[in-house]
């Protein structure tokens, strides 16, 4: 029998209800596959825990979490409560960048059932990988205030564009372009706008295709690639992009297939030295919380993904993976549905339709 080690945390807000759906349909899977999990989950990544502690997480939170397979994240972020560069740089963006989770995968896909907002689309016709470079960039905390609070206060914030960071990441992209069937890539760039890091954005593009000739690629100005993603999405298959730029970019592209409360997204460390963490691309809507009524499949696709890349994409792993993807599109076409998908269910009540469609 597979034995994974898991981290549950649900941080904040609608993290604290989507969490324990997720939960309940991987334990589901993992009966069916026979695949052993064991689930610890910790309260802390959290603005509550800030609020008592001063900090978002306990000072041996690496060592803690090192001893696990994968992180099962929630959302972050109460606004009313901790500023939410405290609460990002306090917890997910530790969680990125000390375990190296270079590569967001973002998966943007028009799921059957789902009302697409764009006219005529079917399911098929949308289907890309987003690829966000996740431990760089624009998501920076170089730079620094001078004279504040006087007529010459002056902010100063640094983007970082490593040759290393940028290579690995268009590598990623550029291989996982190479093994889908339409082999096409779409880079991000600014670099009309952008004048030093994006030229060379550019160049290492143009470099690091060398590699992979059958890949098909273009570079486009993201205002026109986002413009592109609600007039064509269909011609899109990887997109690679800059940290902000992808972060954007993927919650544009779920919205172009009905709601954000479907995206799934993996922050992986490939080389398997670190924990990946596994979260939808929402974040934790104080709208909406305690109201029992976010759409949770975002969280259980994001666990399937996890399930996917623990078990290398094969065996009762990847069978599982298989299952759950199924039992979401089954109940995205039967129902019941919440609300962001024009339903009355709650949260817990999406949760076990999917859950029992899981078991059978
Ligand atoms: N579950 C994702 C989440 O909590 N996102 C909050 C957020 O603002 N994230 C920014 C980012 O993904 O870089």
């Amino acid at each position: 029998m597979r034995a994974y080690r898991i981290a549950a945390i649900a941080g904040d807000g609608i993290g604290q209800e989507v969490l324990p759906e997720g939960l309940r349909v991987l334990e589901a899977a993992a009966r069916r596959f026979a695949i052993e999990l064991t689930v610890t989950r910790f309260d802390w990544a959290s603005c509550d825990y800030y609020l008592q502690h001063g900090q978002m997480m306990p000072d041996d939170w690496f060592d803690t979490l090192q001893g696990f397979d994968a992180i099962y994240f929630g959302a972050v972020g109460m606004p009313e409560q901790v500023p939410d560069h405290v609460s990002l740089w306090g917890s997910l963006l530790k969680f990125r960048r000390q375990f190296d989770q270079y590569v967001n995968l973002r998966p943007v896909r028009l799921l059957p059932g789902v009302p697409c907002p764009l006219a005529n689309r079917q399911p098929g016709d949308i289907d890309f990988l987003v690829v966000r470079e996740n431990t760089e960039g624009e998501y920076s905390a170089v730079g620094g205030r001078m004279f504040e609070g006087t007529e010459r206060e002056l902010v100063l914030q640094q983007s970082i564009f490593t040759r290393h960071g940028v290579d690995r990441i268009l590598h990623h992209a550029f291989a996982l372009a190479q093994s889908r069937p339409r082999k096409k890539l779409t880079a991000a760039t600014k670099s009309n706008g952008i004048a030093v890091s994006m030229p060379y954005w550019d160049e290492r593009v143009a470099a690091v295709a060398q590699h992979y000739p059958d890949v098909q690629w273009e570079r486009q100005h993201v205002d026109i690639l986002a413009a592109r993603f609600v007039l064509q999405p269909d011609r899109f298959d990887v997109v690679v992009a800059s940290n902000l730029f992808g972060d954007i970019l993927s919650d544009l592209g779920p919205a172009c297939t009905g709601t954000i409360g479907l995206a799934a997204s993996a922050n992986l460390n490939p080389e398997r030295r670190f924990p990946s963490l596994f979260e939808p691309v929402h974040g934790s809507a104080p709208d909406i919380f305690g109201k029992n009524i976010a759409n949770p499949i975002a969280m259980i696709w994001s666990g399937a993904l996890m399930l996917d890349f623990l078990g290398h994409s094969q065996g009762p792993c990847r069978a599982a993976h298989d299952a759950i993807m199924q039992a979401i599109e089954s109940v995205l076409l039967s129902g019941p549905l919440t609300a962001d998908l024009g339903g009355k269910a709650s949260t817990t009540e999406l949760g076990q339709a999917i859950v029992d469609v899981v078991m059978h």
